[in-house]
């Protein structure tokens, strides 16, 4: 069994429409155990530390800017194989087509939102879960 750890945001978008609660519990419905969680107001050196990956990216600013825009809830997740776990429940980047079922395809209304506006977070491997919860939980 491969337990592991990964960190999971309800983004500004998320939090604000009220759907900190269902995506809680799906998360709890899959198995994974809460280990830390919190609402956070990061400041733009967090997020930059975040997404660092996308600098440059014609999406970066717009990213920031959203994730600026107000609270997220940080969520320290454990389980076996969370971080691909939570990345499936959680659907592709675009929520317009990401899969009925999950949370981005279920949640992710497309009322001409913007791709950022996706509702979660999930790290990708267990290297970025590591640098990620170091960031948001230091
Ligand atoms: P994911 O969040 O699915 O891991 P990612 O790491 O590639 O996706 O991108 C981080 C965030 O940036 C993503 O949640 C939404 C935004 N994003 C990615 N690709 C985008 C695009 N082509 N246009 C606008 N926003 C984008
Ligand atoms: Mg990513």
């Amino acid at each position: 069994m491969a337990t592991e750890e990964t960190l999971v945001l309800v983004k500004p978008d998320g939090v604000a429409r009220g759907l900190t609660g269902v995506i809680l519990a799906r998360i709890e419905a899959k198995g994974y155990a809460l280990v830390d969680i919190r609402l956070v107001e990061p400041d733009r050196e967090t997020l930059a530390q975040h997404y660092a990956e996308h600098e440059g990216k014609p999406f970066y600013e717009p990213l920031l800017e959203f994730m600026l825009s107000g609270p997220s809830v940080a969520i320290r997740l454990a389980g076996n194989r969370v971080i691909e776990g939570f990345r499936s429940l959680a659907g592709t980047t675009d929520p317009t087509t990401a899969a009925p079922g999950t949370i981005r395809g279920d949640f992710g209304r497309d009322w001409g939102l913007k791709v950022q506006q996706n509702l979660v977070h999930g790290s990708d491997s267990v290297e970025s879960a590591e640098r990620e919860l170091a960031i948001w939980f230091a």
